[in-house]
């Protein structure tokens, strides 16, 4: 037996696919129980997990202990479950595909996932897809959003994955570094990445389609290498970035603009909801905050159980 250390880059549920620091490959299953602090989760490893095996030297090995995570993001195992499922972890950066049409991803679903994405303290960038396919009217939109998310301090791009246009900004921001990718089925995931990474040949829309059953079975994530340097993980929508761990209370601390006006309100425990004295209010009606990112505000405030869609 041969002590190594490697990367977990893909998991089955019983069976992990570690990456050696010595560059080869190996399927390791797990000894015993390794106890985490702090979550119960229904999967102990995950992708991204640095981890310390066994080598049996006859292509088989055994993870013993998990290095101390960065970072992890999770979800509920299942919709009325207090255990989580962890997705990945030690993640650099989350990268959201959205597109203004075809399909259309609401506001919400962009700001959702932001606050998630700053709840994790993860740096999240906005991918805008299919520009090719947008007349004048989505184009103005597309600004519109640009301008706004660019105001707030989040990176954005727009691209083609079609007609491969702005693909080496993708690139350069993906280069050696772990990133989740998330977005609306068909926004263009799988064509994106298949674009920068031809190797990697994932399924599209067209292939797919037939397995999406839409049941919420426990999926695992999966670390796609980068022959450039760095992972992508694809995961499976935003339902695998959830808020799940964030109180009503401490929730406008991931919206970075409300964060900034809620120093001035009045209460220190203000929600920014119906209390009087509220800076935040008042920065929406001055039109200092966008009336967009108040609605998601409210919306998550207010409707906290639903399936973050
Ligand atoms: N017009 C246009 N279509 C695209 C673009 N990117 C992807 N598509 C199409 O959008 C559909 C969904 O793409 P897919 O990669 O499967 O989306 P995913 O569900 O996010 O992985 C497919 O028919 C793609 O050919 C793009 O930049 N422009
Ligand atoms: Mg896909
Ligand atoms: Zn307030």
């Amino acid at each position: 037996m041969e002590q190594k250390n490697g990367l977990v880059i893909k998991s089955t549920g019983s069976r992990y696919t570690v990456l050696s620091d010595d560059g080869t490959t190996i399927v390791c299953q797990i000894r015993g129980k390794i106890r985490l602090k702090g979550i119960k989760s229904t999967n102990p490893v995950s992708v991204g997990d640095r981890v310390v095996y066994d080598d049996d030297g006859m292509g088989e090995g055994v993870i013993s202990a998990i290095q101390e995570r960065k970072n992890y993001i999770i979800r509920k195992a299942t919709n009325l479950s207090k255990e989580s499922h962890i997705i990945a972890a030690n993640v650099d950066q989350a990268v959201l595909i959205v597109t203004i049409n075809y399909p259309m991803t609401s506001r919400v679903f962009v700001d959702r996932f932001i606050a998630a994405s700053e709840a994790y303290s993860i740096p999240v960038t906005i991918i805008f897809n299919k520009t090719d396919r947008y007349d004048a009217k989505h184009l103005d939109i597309l600004k519109e959003w640009r301008t706004l998310y660019e105001s707030i301090g989040y990176k954005t791009l727009a691209v083609s994955a079609k007609k491969q246009e702005n693909l080496s900004e993708v690139e350069a921001l993906l280069k050696d570094k772990i990133s989740v990718l998330s977005g609306h089925s068909g926004v263009g995931k799988s064509t994106l990445i298949n674009r920068i990474e031809p190797a990697l040949n994932l399924k599209t829309a067209e292939i797919s389609a037939i397995h999406q059953s839409g049941k919420h079975t426990t999926t695992f994530a999966e670390m796609h290498p980068l022959s450039f340097g760095g992972y992508i993980i694809d995961t499976p929508g935003i339902r695998g970035f959830g808020l799940i761990h964030i109180e009503k209370e401490e929730l406008y601390h991931y919206f970075k603009e409300i964060f900034e006006f809620a120093k001035d309100c009045r209460f220190n425990n203000c929600t920014h909801y119906s209390e009087p004295g509220c800076s935040v209010k008042a920065a929406v009606e001055n039109g200092d905050i966008a009336y967009s990112r108040y609605e998601s505000y409210l919306s998550i405030l207010l409707n906290r159980n639903d399936k973050y869609r």
